[in-house]
């Protein structure tokens, strides 16, 4: 795409046209130099960093059901919002994403909202660099907030935490004895946690327990993370999540611009591992041969991996 088109859809985009938006966000999605083109062209006009939401959970949590009330909710507050919904464990936009896009349809007519699905098929450089350059097209268009959502799976729900300003961690009601089990990865990581499906009969002894669990984990004076209570399908205990959640957006000049600094540097490391890890295939792509010896088992991978790398300055 030609450096005036990519300007023209910018000047389009931020006018409110999906589909140019919709253009801008595949170029940043697969990756390359077309997408660093972009991303000069969006830094010209850009409005200021808008504020990420990382919405993470359990899969089947209701992590969309509860990202579709929540874009109604700043849509009645006037706010233009998008939705990266990203799911590493799938490989295809399809499939488990399908349930996606079935509960925010009813946002699917309304020029305010951008929804974005994503999977890991043709990333060249990895889920967590491309929903980033998507999320950072998005800011650079006006959408603000930025939602994302990602099931919590090991690294990517602390990927998540580094992508976002404020982390929703979205728990269900299990068993009582089972919220010390809960991966502390995702303890660590809200800003607020979420028990949904509390319209659950385990409900309330679960989130008591956590409540516990919380007050416990955070010595030394530290605040625990704010808990609430919601059952997305129906809108209870909503209200009070997103009052917590404007009165942190409302506050963001106190806040906003020490995360983003440390999302900005993560960004970079992401990118950075991206492209490595792109030389690193055009790298095997080049050596058949001896790729072929290793997957035979003649040559060892640590010989390998020597003969195929310089040694750096630390070796
Ligand atoms: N009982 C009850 N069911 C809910 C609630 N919220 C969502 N659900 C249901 O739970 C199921 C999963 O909801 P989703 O919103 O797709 O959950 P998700 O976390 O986005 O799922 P993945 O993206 O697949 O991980 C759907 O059938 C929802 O209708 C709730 O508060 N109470
Ligand atoms: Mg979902």
């Amino acid at each position: 795409m030609a450096e005036a088109s990519l300007a023209s859809l910018a000047l389009a985009a931020r006018a409110g046209d999906h589909r140019a938006t919709a253009a801008l966000v595949r170029v940043a999605e697969r990756g390359g130099a077309e997408a660093d083109r972009l991303e000069r062209e969006l830094r010209h006009g850009a409005p200021p960093a808008a504020h990420r939401i990382g919405i993470t959970g359990v899969p089947g949590a209701g992590k969309s059901t509860l990202v579709s009330q929540l874009v109604t909710a700043f849509r009645q507050r006037g706010a233009r919002v998008a939705v990266v919904a990203v799911d590493p464990s799938s490989p295809f936009t399809g499939g488990a994403l399908l349930g996606d896009r079935v509960r925010m349809q009813q946002h699917a007519e309304d020029p305010g909202v951008f929804i974005r699905s994503m999977a890991t098929r043709g990333m060249l450089g990895g889920l967590a660099q491309a929903s980033n350059a998507v999320a950072d097209t998005l800011s650079a268009v006006g959408y603000d907030p930025v939602i994302i959502e990602t099931v919590g799976v090991g690294q990517d729900e602390l990927d998540i935490a580094a992508a976002a300003h404020t982390t929703l961690v979205v728990l269900v009601p299990t068993l009582g004895d089972e919220v010390q089990g809960l991966k502390a990865g995702l303890m660590e990581i809200g800003d607020a946690m979420v028990v949904n499906k509390a319209d659950l009969p385990s409900s309330a002894g679960f989130v008591r327990d956590l409540r516990a669990t919380l007050a416990l984990r955070r010595v030394n004076g530290q605040e625990p993370p704010p808990l609430h209570a919601t059952t997305a399908t129906t809108g209870e205990g909503l209200a009070a999540l997103c009052d917590w959640l404007f009165a942190r957006d409302g506050a963001r000049d106190s806040w906003m611009a020490e995360r983003e600094a440390v999302r900005r540097r993560w960004a970079l490391e992401s990118e950075m591992v991206a492209r490595i890890r792109q030389a690193v295939r055009a790298r095997l792509a080049a050596e058949p041969e001896l790729c072929a010896q290793v997957e035979r088992g003649e040559v060892g991978t640590q010989e390998a991996a020597e003969l195929l790398m310089p040694p750096t300055e630390a070796d």
